[in-house]
């Protein structure tokens, strides 16, 4: 058994300073330690893959991350498993318990199944793993190697964590951050007109500044971001669907100077809705949230969202977003872009269903998409 300051300090050593997940009790000490301590940073995540796009992005802007859940969450992470880091070439440190570990002491039936298939899963992700170390002098040459393969692959890696490997923590005290948020005027109907996503994009990209990052969700967004203009500051997020607003949350962390315009689609954003309230838990002040909203997921086919009876401005506004804006027109999204000092916002605005043909797929690959992303995020700001 060891303590978790022990594996902190040792990984902090490597560059890990950011730490995101889901509790398990058999991470109790290790989460405990991590909100604990100011050493590190540490972001609660609604659900596994969220927690892995939130040290995504914020590995891609050059800060060393962790991601921690058990294995029951091992499938919500898969998604940008293999179709962020994978592909994209994005290495996050991987701890996993291991519930109804074969062998192991009895465990409750649900972990039955995930606990004996949990390391081949790994594997057939291509994802190479140890067991978390449970030996003091065994961590620093544990973190090495899983760092030095990161680096030679690019790849995650992952420890896999067995019952009673840590030792007691008690969890500290918890302030509540922020107050309860303000609802908006009651939403009865669209004011404003559906305009064309092209045109939407285009203001977006006149009106960013040098050092923004812009993050295009999966889909016919990013493809018609790159029709627009090929950027070094784009990235198009062509998998993980619904990952864009966590990820850009990593990015903002990061890189608390910069600032990040997530472009995000109805579908997108209903998939993975709980990272809205982590966002604005986190409130970064250098995010900002655009939900291109046409009711549709049109990328394959339009077939109708739930959207048309959600109000997303609504939604980031009870999530404790401090601005939330329903645009009526493309000089709503031209004034929050201007505007000269941020605060997480959000804004929600009707678009119009294209038929996406014609629309080109970046041929530029995802790999030197994250690569000339991070030259852009080395650079001034
Ligand atoms: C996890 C996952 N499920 C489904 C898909 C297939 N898919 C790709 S884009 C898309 C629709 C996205 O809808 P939305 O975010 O509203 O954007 P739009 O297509 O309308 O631009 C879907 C379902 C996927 N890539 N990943």
């Amino acid at each position: 058994m060891i303590h978790a300051k022990a594996f902190f300090d040792a990984a902090g050593a490597c560059g890990i300073r950011l730490y995101s997940g889901v509790p398990c009790s058999y991470l109790k000490p290790f989460i405990n330690y991590a909100i604990n301590s100011p050493d590190w940073r540490y972001v609660g995540a609604a659900n596994e893959g969220d927690a892995v796009a939130i040290a995504s992005g914020a590995e891609l802007a050059g800060v060393g991350a962790a991601v921690m859940f058990q294995n029951s969450g091992l499938g919500n992470a898969v998604s940008p498993l293999t179709s962020l880091n994978a592909i994209f070439r994005i290495p996050v440190l991987l701890i996993i318990t291991l519930r109804g570990e074969r062998n192991g002491s009895p465990d409750e039936p649900q972990h039955e199944v995930m606990g004996e298939i949990t390391t081949g899963l790994l594997e057939l992700m291509g994802i190479r793993w140890e067991f978390f170390p449970t030996n003091e002098d065994e961590v620093a040459p544990c973190i090495n190697r899983a760092r030095s393969h990161s680096k030679a692959t690019g790849l995650p890696f992952a420890l896999v964590m067995r019952k009673d490997s840590v030792s007691e923590t008690p969890l500290g005290r918890q302030e509540a951050r922020h107050e309860v948020p303000a609802p908006l005027p009651h939403w009865s109907s669209w004011q404003g007109a559906r305009l064309p996503r092209a045109d939407v994009l285009r203001t977006v990209q006149s009106h960013a500044r040098r050092g923004d990052v812009i993050v295009a969700t999966t889909g016919h967004t990013g493809r018609e971001l790159y029709a627009c203009g090929d950027l070094p500051n784009q990235f198009y997020m062509v998998g993980s669907m619904g990952c864009a607003s966590s990820f850009g949350l990593g990015l903002a962390l990061a890189q608390p100077e910069r600032r990040v315009i997530v472009l995000d689609g109805d579908g997108a954003a209903l998939m993975r809705l709980g990272a809205l309230p982590v966002l604005g838990l986190e409130r970064p002040r250098n995010l900002l949230h655009i939900v291109l909203d046409n009711e549709a997921h049109e990328s394959t086919g339009a077939q109708a969202t739930v959207s048309a009876s959600a109000d997303f401005a609504q939604i980031a506004a009870a999530s404790g977003y401090p601005v939330a804006i329903r645009a009526r027109g493309l000089d709503d999204i031209a004034a929050t872009l201007d505007a000269p000092s941020g605060d997480l916002s959000l804004i929600h605005v009707k678009t119009q269903i294209s038929n996406g043909k014609g629309l080109p797929r970046p041929s530029i690959t995802p790999r030197a998409v994250a690569a000339r992303l991070r030259e852009h995020l080395n650079g001034a700001i």
